[in-house]
Parts: C-alpha cells; structure tokens; sequence
C-alpha cells in the first residue's frame, strides 16, 4: 500500500508541482507567513515566560506551523474546528484576539474559560473552534458529531479535526473513522504526525508503514501530505473539504512534520530522543521553506520581516503590561455559571453557603 508524498514546494520552496499550486491571493500568502512566524515568536516567548512562572503552562508547535495555517486556510470561517492542545496558531489564523489568548494562558479575570481548563486550551465560540479537551482523541468523535449535524440539518459545513499520531492509537480514532465513513460525515480527519506521542516514537505507535493506510480499512479515501508544505497542506484539504460538502464523506490526511520541541514544558526530551534528531528536521523548515516562496513572488522580504517581527514585539508587550495589571483570577462564584440555564435550588444553596464563607474569610 503505497502513498505518494504530496508536495506542492521542495525544501528550498520552489514550486515543483504548479498543477497543485493553490490560488492564493496576495494579502493572504502573506497572512500566512505571518501567522507562522507569529506563532513561533510567541512560543519563544511564552515558553519563557512558563519558566519565569508567569503562567503555569506552555507548550510550543515549532517545526509543526504550517500544519496550524495552511488546513484552515482551505476552510470557509464557518467550518468547524476541532483541535487539540498544539494548535492555537489555527485559531490565531481566525483572528482569535491575541489579548484573550493571554488571558487564558494566565488564567486571568478575562480568561474567557474562567480558569476551568488547562492554559493553551482556548475555545473560541465565535470563530467555531471548538474548546479543547486533553484528554487524547476525545475531539475526533465530536467533530464526526458535528458534522452529521451539520448534515442532518441541511448545512454544507464542514468538521476539521486535528489529532496526532499518539491519537491513532485511541479507539475514538478508530470508531469516529468508521462511523464517518458509513454516514458519509462531512469530516476532514487532519493527522498531524509528528514524530512523536510524549516519549513514544511513532515505531511504536503502529507497525504499520503510513498512519494514512488506516483509512482504507473505513472505506475512505487518504493522502499522505508534507506537512512541512503550507501549501500542499492547503491543496490536500481544500480537496478533502470540497469532498465533504459535495456529499462524498470524510478524508484521512497524515500530514508529516516532526515535534521539534519538548511535548509541553513539563517534559523534557533530551531523556529520551537522540538530540540530533530535531536538528535534522531545521533543514525542513516550514517557516524557511514558505518565505522563499514569497520572497520568489515579490511578496515579501527581510525588511519586511524585520518590521512585522517589531510589530509583533511591541503588540506583545503592550498586551502583557496589560494583561498582568488585572485580576489574577475569576470570582470563584463564577464556578456556578455556565452549566444549567436556570440555576437548580442546590447549587443556589451552594451559592449561598460559598457567599457566606468568604465573606467571614473577608472579614
Ligand atoms: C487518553 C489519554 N491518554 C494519555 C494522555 C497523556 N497524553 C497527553 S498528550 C499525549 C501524547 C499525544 O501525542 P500525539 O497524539 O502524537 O500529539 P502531540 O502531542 O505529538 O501533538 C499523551 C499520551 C492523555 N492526555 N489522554
Ligand atoms: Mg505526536
């Protein structure tokens, strides 16, 4: 079972199949390439910003960016978007306010999950990305469920889920690949194979040779796609999306990339990998690989870069000044919000109860 690599750019970013060249206009190349380099500037920072212990938690998608921008690129805004923990780019890329992003990440008054979940899992109901759960796969069955809705009630949305390769291995993977399949869900299952699942390598994830052969088993169609080529990225799920909505159920793409990073900051990889191993992968830059291409075009150059990279800077410090002058918590009354539309008569004496106690604490 053989799956050819699907390339639109080589790893110094020429075009080596112009048929698959996706027709992007200007403004939005460059939109591209700056969501990228935005993305990894931030996860220098943030990361930084963890060990300073000004947030709790971090983690980075460097090496993977193109795998956040060049997929919901192919989308219309509103398609849905099931990601998980490594894809805040993708939301980025939406408009996702850089601002909340920050309040979430420090668990802040204006964190817009008031503190319930883990930082760098952000949800963002206007933009239909779906909030992120951490628990391995669990999004893969709810985007199979949210494109049957959109199905069942006469909608051409599309469901667009990330995943990695650890979530192959996840029976939710295997059953919503299956379900889809048989109801013809309009699902793009977007595999973001990087290499790794914590500490597991991919070998030991399957003895399988391509995650993309799973899908043959459901009936459906795969590609297996560089996941390193923004625009092949682009291409492989504009077809896949245009599939969904003509009807014609979900596609597996196993986009290959590599986690250059540690999983979060909790972890440490130089335990277990071979530290040459991310250095092989710089010389695949997506970042690298992308700019050359603009560059190519006239649409971009260091200058430019230059002035965007500044402009990120300031926007970044000015947002952080102000993020951290607010209150470092939501209320905790607020814990009764959100889950009943009329508050049931316990947790109104709960309320009360937790009223009470902090005023005697105030006190
Ligand atoms: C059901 C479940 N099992 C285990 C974990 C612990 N865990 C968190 S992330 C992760 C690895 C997932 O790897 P992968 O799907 O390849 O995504 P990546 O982190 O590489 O982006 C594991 C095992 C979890 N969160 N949920
Ligand atoms: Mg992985």
């Amino acid at each position: 079972m053989k799956f050819e690599l699907v390339r639109v750019l080589d790893d110094a970013g020429r075009v080596v199949h112009p048929e698959r060249e996706p027709a992007i206009p200007a403004p939005e190349l460059r939109h591209i390439l700056q969501t990228m380099v935005q993305n990894s500037l931030l996860d220098e920072k943030l990361l930084r910003f963890q060990r300073q212990g000004r947030i709790g938690f971090y983690l980075t998608a460097w090496g993977e960016e193109a795998t956040l921008v060049g997929p919901v690129w192919a989308l219309r805004p509103s398609d849905w978007i099931f990601s998980c923990y490594r894809e805040a780019g993708a939301a980025l890329f939406r408009g996702y306010p850089l601002r909340t992003l920050l309040c979430q990440l420090y668990c802040n008054a204006e964190d817009p999950v008031k503190g319930r979940q883990l930082p760098v899992h952000h949800t963002a109901r206007a933009l239909n990305f779906v909030s992120v759960s951490s628990v391995v796969g669990t999004q893969i069955p709810h985007a199979v469920g949210m494109a049957m809705a959109a199905k069942l009630s006469g909608r051409d949305d599309v469901s667009l889920v990330y995943f990695g390769d650890g979530a192959t291995s996840t029976g939710d993977f295997h059953v919503s690949c299956n379900m889809a399949a048989v109801r013809k869900a309009p699902c793009v299952f977007f595999c973001r194979n990087n290499g790794w699942a914590i500490s597991t390598p991919r070998s030991a994830q399957t003895i399988t040779p391509t995650l993309a052969q799973k899908a043959v088993a459901y009936g459906m169609p795969a590609v297996l796609v560089d996941g390193n080529d923004v625009l092949a990225l682009a291409h492989v799920t504009a077809e896949a999306a245009a599939r969904a909505r003509r009807g014609e159920g979900p596609t597996l793409i196993e986009a290959l990339t590599y986690r250059r990073g540690a999983h979060t900051s909790s972890d440490d990889p130089t335990v277990y990998r071979d530290p040459a191993e991310p250095r092989e992968w710089e010389c695949r830059d997506p970042i690298r690989r992308f700019r050359s291409y603009l560059e190519g075009k006239g649409l971009w150059n260091a200058d430019e870069e230059r002035a965007f990279v500044q402009k990120c800077e300031q926007e970044f410090a000015a947002l952080v000044a102000e993020v951290e002058s607010l209150p470092a918590k939501s209320p905790p009354a607020t814990m009764f919000d959100d889950v009943y539309a009329e508050r049931p008569w316990h947790l109104d004496e709960q309320f009360v109860e937790l009223d009470r106690e902090l005023r005697r604490h105030k006190a």
